[in-house]
C-alpha cells in the first residue's frame, strides 16, 4: 500500500517496506550566499523523531550539532538523539553526521562539504568552523518553518538529495552595529548576531564609542560609563555594556564562530569620554554631553603625557576582553586635530595596541600615519585614502558607503537613515564587484566586506532590522560566493523567496519594489 502526499512539490512515498522515500528538489530551497558546487542528486532525505545525530567528540562540533538538534527541536517539536562518533570510525547507520575531518587538506579553513542521500546526511569540514558554515546551508535546505521558534505541526522535514562543496570567497565577511549613537541592549546585540550567522559572516565590529555616548565599562576609569554612558542622540538615556555583559556578547558570537571587533574611536569622536574626565581636555575643561548629529569637532589632547596613560587603560581593559587579534581605533573625521598631531596620535595608539598583544584596525584616514605590520584598513569614502594605506602593505576592508552604508536611506521615502551618501537600493548594495572596486589595490589585500549601521536615525530592534535587511543579506553573498557566479536576477528571484523565511522570523525587512513584485513599499 502506498500514500501519496504532494507538498509544495514535495513527494513523500511510504512504502511497505516501513522506509520512507522522500523527494524534494533543491529548487524547493532557497541558499543564499549561493554555494560553490552544488550538484542535486536523486533521493531526498527524511528527518524523523528517530532520526539519530552522529557527532565527532571535538567539544565545539558537539556544541554545533546540539545547536542543530535545538533548532529543530523548537521548530517541529522532534527530539533528535545525539550520539558521538570517533572519526575513523564512522558507523554505517542511517542518520545526520557532522563529521571533523582533520585528515582532509584544504586550502580554506571555512571550507565544507554537504552529503544528502536517502539513508545519510554527512556534513564535513576539517574544522568546526567549517562544518558551522555547512549547518547554516543544511538548515537552509529545511522547510522555512525549520526558522520559526514555535512548532509546526504537519511539515515534512526533507533535505533534497545534494552534493555542496563550498568555501569563502573572502576571509572577511562582517556586520558593523554603532551601538555609541544610540544603545542596543545586549538581547538586541545576539538578535543580531544569530541573523548575520545565518549568512555565514564572520565579524561583528562593534562601535562601542563615540561623541553621543560611551558604551563598554572600563574598571579604571569608571567615569566614562558612569557620566559618558548616559546620553545617545536625541536626548534618550543611553546605556553600556558592563565587562560582564560584553564577555557574553563575546562569548554568544563566537559560539557562532564570529569574532568580535571592539572599536573605540580616536582621536576624534571622543567627546563623551572628554565630558567624563575634565582632565583629558587640553584646557581641563570639561564640555557637555552631546546629543546632536554632528561630527568632527571632537578630540582628545594630543600633547598631554595623561591621553596616552588614558589610551593604554582602555586599550589593555579591551584586548583582555577580546579573544580576536584585532582592536579598531577609528580614526576617522578628526577634524578638530591637527594633521601632525593626528600623525603622532596614530602612531603611538598603534604601539599601544600592539602592547597589548594585539594588530590594529582604523578607517582609511588612519594612512597618513606610519602603518604597522598587520594593521588593516577599512574603507569608506575616500579611494584615495584606501589605495594610499594598501601601498604601504596594510589589507582593505571593504565598507564604501555608497554601497554597503546600511544607514542609507533606500530610497527618497524611506523615514529612518541619512543620505549623505546617496540611497542604497537592495540592487545597488549588491551589483558591484569588491574586486574590481579599488582596481590598483592587488586583490591578495582586499580581505572582505562589511556592512556598518550607524545609528544616528535608529534606536530599536525593528529599526535596525529593517535598515538592515535585506541589503546586509546580498553584501554577505558578495563577500562568500565567487563573482563569477552571481548574478542580480538569480539573486532577486532567491531573496524574492527567501522573504518567507523572513516572515517566519520576525525579521521586519524594507519590502522593497525593486525585489519583491507585488508589494507595496512600507514607510
Ligand atoms: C560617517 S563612516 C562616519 C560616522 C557617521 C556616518 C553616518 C565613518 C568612518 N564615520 O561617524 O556615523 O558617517 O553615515
Amino acid at each position: 500500500m502506498k500514500y501519496i502526499f504532494g507538498w509544495v512539490g514535495i513527494l513523500l512515498i511510504i512504502s511497505c517496506t516501513q522506509k520512507p522515500i522522500a523527494t524534494v528538489s533543491i529548487d524547493e530551497r532557497v541558499l543564499i550566499p549561493l554555494p560553490q558546487k552544488v550538484i542535486p542528486t536523486e533521493n531526498a532525505f527524511l528527518i524523523q523523531e528517530s532520526t539519530t545525530i552522529y557527532t565527532d567528540t571535538d567539544s565545539e562540533v558537539f556544541q554545533i550539532s546540539q545547536a542543530f538538534k535545538r533548532q529543530l527541536a523548537r521548530s517541529s517539536g522532534m527530539n533528535l538523539q545525539v550520539e558521538e562518533i570517533q572519526t575513523n570510525d564512522l558507523s554505517n547507520e542511517d542518520g545526520i553526521y557532522f563529521v571533523l575531518d582533520t585528515d582532509s587538506i584544504q586550502s580554506h579553513d571555512e571550507h565544507y562539504e554537504l552529503t544528502t542521500t536517502t539513508e545519510r546526511v554527512e556534513l564535513k569540514s576539517n574544522t568546526p568552523k567549517g562544518l558551522y558554515r555547512g549547518m547554516q546551508t543544511l538548515v537552509q535546505l529545511l522547510p522555512d518553518e525549520i526558522v520559526k521558534s514555535s512548532v509546526t505541526d504537519s511539515i515534512i522535514w526533507a533535505l533534497p538529495g545534494v552534493y555542496i562543496s563550498d568555501s569563502p570567497e573572502f576571509e572577511y565577511r562582517g556586520a558593523m552595529l554603532d551601538v555609541a549613537r544610540h544603545f542596543f541592549s545586549v538581547e538586541d546585540v545576539k538578535r543580531y548576531i544569530d541573523l548575520i550567522s545565518s549568512y555565514k559572516l564572520n565579524t561583528l565590529h562593534l562601535h562601542l564609542a563615540d561623541d553621543q555616548g560611551w558604551r563598554i565599562e572600563i574598571k579604571s576609569w569608571p567615569k566614562l560609563t558612569g557620566i559618558g554612558g548616559s546620553s545617545e542622540v536625541g536626548g534618550g538615556e543611553g546605556g553600556f555594556y558592563t565587562q560582564e555583559q560584553y564577555k557574553a556578547i563575546v562569548s554568544y558570537a563566537s559560539e557562532r564562530f564570529i569574532t568580535v571587533i571592539p572599536e573605540i574611536d580616536m582621536p576624534g569622536h571622543t567627546n563623551a569620554a572628554l565630558a567624563s574626565y575634565p582632565e583629558l581636555n587640553c584646557d581641563g575643561k570639561a564640555p557637555k554631553l552631546y546629543t546632536g548629529m554632528r561630527v568632527g569637532f571632537s578630540s582628545l589632547c594630543v600633547d598631554k603625557a595623561l591621553t596616552y596613560t588614558f589610551i593604554d587603560d582602555v586599550i589593555r581593559e579591551v584586548a583582555s576582553m577580546t579573544p580576536g587579534n584585532y582592536i579598531h581605533i577609528g580614526g576617522d573625521e578628526s577634524h578638530s586635530t591637527e594633521k601632525d598631531d593626528y600623525i603622532t596620535f596614530i602612531n603611538k595608539a598603534q604601539e599601544i595596541v600592539k602592547k597589548h598583544g594585539k594588530y590594529t584596525m582604523g578607517w582609511e584616514d588612519i594612512q597618513s600615519a606610519t602603518l604597522s605590520d598587520n594593521t588593516i584598513i577599512q574603507h569608506w569614502t575616500s579611494a584615495k585614502n584606501a589605495i594610499s594605506g594598501a601601498r604601504q602593505g596594510a589589507k582593505v576592508v571593504l565598507s564604501p558607503a555608497k554601497r554597503t552604508y546600511l544607514d542609507m536611506k533606500y530610497t527618497k521615502e524611506t523615514k529612518l537613515g541619512l543620505t549623505w551618501a546617496g540611497y542604497v537600493e537592495v540592487d545597488s548594495a549588491y551589483v558591484w564587484n569588491p574586486k574590481l572596486l579599488l582596481d590598483s589595490i592587488p586583490q591578495s589585500q582586499i580581505l572582505g566586506i562589511e556592512s556598518p549601521l550607524w545609528s544616528e536615525t535608529i534606536s530599536t530592534i525593528d529599526e535596525l532590522e529593517y535598515l538592515a535587511f535585506p541589503r546586509i543579506i546580498g553584501h554577505a553573498e558578495l563577500s562568500w560566493s565567487s563573482w563569477d557566479i552571481l548574478d542580480w536576477n538569480s539573486y532577486k528571484e532567491r531573496l524574492q523567496r527567501h522573504a518567507n523565511r523572513l516572515q517566519l522570523n520576525n525579521v521586519n525587512y524594507y519590502a522593497s519594489n525593486k525585489v519583491f513584485k507585488d508589494s507595496t513599499v512600507p514607510d
